[in-house]
């Protein structure tokens, strides 16, 4: 990998998008690096919290590499939408929580990578924006659909109208950054989020985050039948049994993940 540091920490996996000249600006290479190894730490059983950040201090992406999309045409300009489209869905979709450590800009394609993931932590200095239609274009990595699922459409369209940066006190005002940390902290904020999840019984962690995302897709009346059928496969775990009977027995759960 040329663009992404992958770093274990026991349960954690660091992926640090590594491009900090260039703002760590998302070319199709940086896309592709960033599936592979989030693919790579989906198999890892040992890893059951992603946290996603960029190299250096002063960006955790500043979006889609222009100096790449400037020279590209329709064609082109979709297949690398869809690199931007599977980078977003892993991450949402992924067994393992995936946190966004937003440690500066977070710009188009950065800030779609941030909403895709389950939870965003940002630095004090952090910025967020949507701002493609300066540029001519739209946002493109599921930046129209999802935004609009977390803040709200009346938002997010404006967001997405004006381009406008947003600073970090705005994004968690608008529940857009779950919080938001002194700069040196972010790192330990997000491991220790990490590492107080990957405690919890992590199969019945991902059951939830598979019914909260549905969600986003399906009515609520469907939404509460798969919310049963999955509560129905955790009743069916080891990890129910231990997580019941160690509350009864007044001790700490071991759990075994299945
Ligand atoms: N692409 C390529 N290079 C970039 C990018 C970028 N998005 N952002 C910054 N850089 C480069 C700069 O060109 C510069 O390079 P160099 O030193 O070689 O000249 C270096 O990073 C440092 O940047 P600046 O000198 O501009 O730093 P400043 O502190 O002055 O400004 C900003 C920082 C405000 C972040 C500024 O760099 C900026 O506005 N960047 C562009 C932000 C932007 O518009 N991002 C959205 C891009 S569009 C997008 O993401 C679409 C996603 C979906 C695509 C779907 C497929 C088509």
């Amino acid at each position: 990998m040329e663009f992404i540091k992958l770093s274990l920490e026991e349960e954690l996996a660091v992926v640090t998008i590594d491009r900090p000249k260039s703002l760590n600006a998302l070319n199709s290479q940086v896309y592709r690096e960033i599936i592979a190894t989030l693919r790579q730490v989906e198999a890892m059983d040992q890893v059951k919290v992603v946290i996603l950040t960029g190299a250096g201090e002063k960006a955790f992406a500043a979006g889609a590499d222009i100096a790449q999309m400037v020279h590209e045409d329709a064609v082109a300009g979709r297949r690398l939408s869809g690199l931007c489209h599977e980078a977003a869905n892993l991450l949402e979709s992924m067994r393992q929580v995936t946190i966004a450590a937003v440690n500066g800009f977070a710009l188009g394609g950065g800030c779609e990578l941030t909403l895709a993931c389950d939870l965003r932590i940002a630095a004090d200095h952090a910025r967020f924006a949507l701002p493609e239609v300066t540029l001519g274009i739209i946002p493109g990595g599921g930046g129209t659909q999802r935004l609009a699922r977390i803040i709200g459409v009346g938002r997010a369209k404006e967001l997405i109208f004006t381009g406008d940066q947003i600073d970090a006190q705005e994004a968690y005002r608008l529940g857009l950054a779950n919080h938001v940390v002194p700069r040196d902290e972010l790192m330990e904020t997000c491991r220790a989020l990490g590492k107080k999840i990957a405690s919890r019984a992590s199969y019945a962690v991902f059951l939830a985050k598979t019914a909260i995302n549905s969600s986003q897709e399906i009515d609520l009346k469907n939404g509460a039948e798969r919310e049963k059928d999955l509560l129905g496969l955790a009743f069916a775990t080891r990890d129910k049994q231990e997580g019941m009977e160690a509350f009864l027995a007044r001790r700490p759960p071991r759990f075994q993940d299945f």
